[in-house]
């Protein structure tokens, strides 16, 4: 432990904590822009000084010391932060009254907290194209504070490298190799950028305009379905606590919203496990492609594409949840409803920027059709709800419609990571068992760790030998074991986010202030979990709806018409 003063407080904390945390702990926020805890320490924007004896330094990077007599609220201090931030404010695009970020932008907070009413220099503004180029993204540099906290996540976190500073001096940006469109790069378009970014230089690519048109043209039937963490982060934008389960309310508001069904990707998530699950027997039989590896995470996806080409057929053949529900929706519902299905519209709530990709994908599609027409984010979700004028907080509890919106437990873990992995896991043992297993909590895959593992023996005796990684480094890291031979597994589960789809690049954005007290990924998988207990049933095989779909239209897991619908195949 080290002791230090800080504005004349004693406190005491241990070594290696840094002064910008020490700070907090006596109730002194010392404003930041470029640090992200876990992620970005590079003390590059100096909004964060203090001062120590005659110096002013960066707080976020330096150790706390014994005896050292820390000041964070001096003139010269504040002086030095004001001027700094002033001067990013001098070259940056201030639309604040439209910007995607209003609201939500540490440089309009930091702004406000510094009381910064005139900015004191006026010089050369630098002017950059906006990339459009990804479905997921889009990249507007004359909004970028040159924090890095993109460059640092998706090189350290992801290890994907799609971007880095370049050029010096003012002249500095963030860019890609060569400056190419992003579309053209090796990004996944898992959107961690997106969360990272402290300002409005990187948001999703919005649907919202293309979906208020769908909802207003009489001729469509216009369906949405939402993913199993969007209710756990939704209420966030609406200033409910992180971790708030929001269900019902959700479903009520999207029926005010003026969508014909409102249904739940967690039926499908319920059904990927019948199709999945089966799969992988099948290929523990035939001891082909393994590991079994999960496909329903499009970042995951495009990584392999990118970086382990050579994996590509150990991914699931399975279509990710949300692509199943909508092939089902347009040639399986539309036809008990009588309705055309080309005049079906299916709208995913994701929380998750590379489903955009993914559903423009032509590998997911059905007679021409796609089988998701837009997806939107939980951010742009919550936009149209305020846009709509529903007060959300006021919103009765409502159920999803029928019968592709009734789930199970197992379905709504899909959004923690490990969740996927331990509901396969809850129905294989079953079927093969011919037993209902009362104790099914696989506590082994869940939690943060970045790899985690899991051992599970069948009545004919086999052994499965599970691995689940979540965030892209921990996925490279697994890769490697298994390529070089070191780690034998039969079923690896990956999401490209840290924290499974919980923290997707779609979820609502938590500033770092925020972030370095509350663990958000943590506190949003509690509520995943508590749902799941809550559920009267919790195994996909057991779902009714699951049952009777197989009994009428599919006939069994893996059929030619499962196959034809629910399944696909990536090439490289
Ligand atoms: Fe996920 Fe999904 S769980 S990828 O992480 O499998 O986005 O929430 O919707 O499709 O179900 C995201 C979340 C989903 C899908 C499901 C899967
Ligand atoms: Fe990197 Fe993901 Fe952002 Fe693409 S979307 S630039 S892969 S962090
Ligand atoms: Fe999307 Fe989930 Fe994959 Fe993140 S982990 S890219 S939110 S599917």
């Amino acid at each position: 432990m080290v002791k230090l003063t800080i504005d004349g407080i004693e406190v005491e904390v241990p070594r290696g904590t840094t002064v910008i945390e020490a700070a907090r702990k006596v109730g002194i926020n010392i404003p930041s822009l470029c640090y992200l805890k876990g992620v970005s320490h590079t003390s590059s924007c100096r909004v964060c000084v203090v001062e120590v004896g005659p110096r002013l330094i960066a707080s976020c990077t330096l150790p706390c010391e014994n005896g050292m007599e820390v000041k964070t609220n001096t003139q010269k201090v504040r002086e030095a932060r004001k001027t700094v931030v002033e001067l990013l404010l001098s070259n940056h695009k201030r639309e604040c009254t439209s910007c995607n970020r209003s609201e939500n932008c540490e440089l309009q907070t930091l702004s406000k907290e510094l009381n910064i009413r005139d900015i004191r220099f006026e010089g050369e503004r630098l002017n950059y194209e906006i990339d459009n180029s990804s479905p997921s993204l889009v990249r507007d540099q004359e909004k970028c504070v040159l924090c890095g906290r993109c460059i640092n996540t998706c090189k350290n976190v992801q290890t994907v490298g799609a971007i880095d500073f370049s050029r010096r001096g003012f002249n500095t940006r963030v860019s890609t190799a060569l400056d190419r469109d992003i579309a053209e790069t090796v990004c996944v378009n898992c959107g961690q950028c997106i969360m990272a970014c402290p300002v409005g230089a990187l948001t999703e690519k919005e649907n919202i305009k293309d979906v208020w048109k769908a909802l207003a043209d009489p001729d469509k039937f216009v369906v949405v379905q939402t993913a199993p963490a969007v209710r756990v982060a939704l209420g966030e934008e609406f200033g409910m606590p992180i971790g708030t389960r929001v269900t019902g309310k959700m479903a009520a508001a999207l029926r005010r919203l003026g969508f014909d069904k409102v249904f739940d990707t967690d039926f499908a998530a319920d059904l990927t496990i019948m199709e999945e699950g089966t799969e992988l027997l099948s290929r523990l039989e035939k001891g082909e492609n393994l590991p079994l590896m999960t496909s329903c995470c499009p970042g995951w996806v495009k990584f392999v594409e990118h970086f382990y080409p050579e994996l590509i057929d150990n991914l699931s053949t399975c279509k990710s949840p949300h692509e199943m529900e909508g092939a089902l929706i347009k040639h399986y519902l539309a036809e008990k409803l009588g309705v055309d299905k080309k005049n079906v519209v299916v709208v995913s709530i994701m929380p998750c920027v590379a489903k955009k990709f993914e559903g423009q994908r032509e590998e997911l599609s059905n007679e021409n059709l796609q089988d998701v027409d837009y997806v939107l984010t939980t951010r742009e979700l919550a936009q149209m709800i305020k846009e709509a004028g529903i007060d959300f907080t006021k919103l009765p509890d409502e159920e999803f419609d029928n019968p592709l919106g009734e789930s199970t437990g197992a379905a709504v873990i899909f959004g923690a990571t490990g969740g996927v992995m331990e509901a396969a896991l809850r129905t294989v043992y079953d079927l093969l068992s011919g037993q209902d297993l009362e104790s099914i909590d696989y506590v082994q895959v869940r939690g943060t760790t970045g790899i985690k593992e899991a051992e599970l023996t069948l009545p004919n005796g086999k052994t499965i030998r599970a691995a689940v990684a979540h965030g892209l480094a921990n996925a490279r890291e697994l890769m490697e074991l298994v390529k070089s031979g070191e780690k034998h597994y039969d079923f690896i589960e990956v999401m490209a986010c840290p924290g499974g789809c919980v923290t997707g690049g779609g979820q609502p954005i938590v500033d770092s202030r925020t972030q370095a007290c509350i663990d958000v990924k943590a506190e949003r998988a509690k509520a995943i979990y508590d749902e799941d207990k809550d559920m009267p049933i919790r195994k996909s095989h057991k779902n009714p709806y699951i049952i009777r779909l197989y009994e009428e239209f599919l006939e069994k897991p893996n059929s030619h018409k499962a196959h034809e619908l629910l399944h696909t195949h990536y090439v490289k």
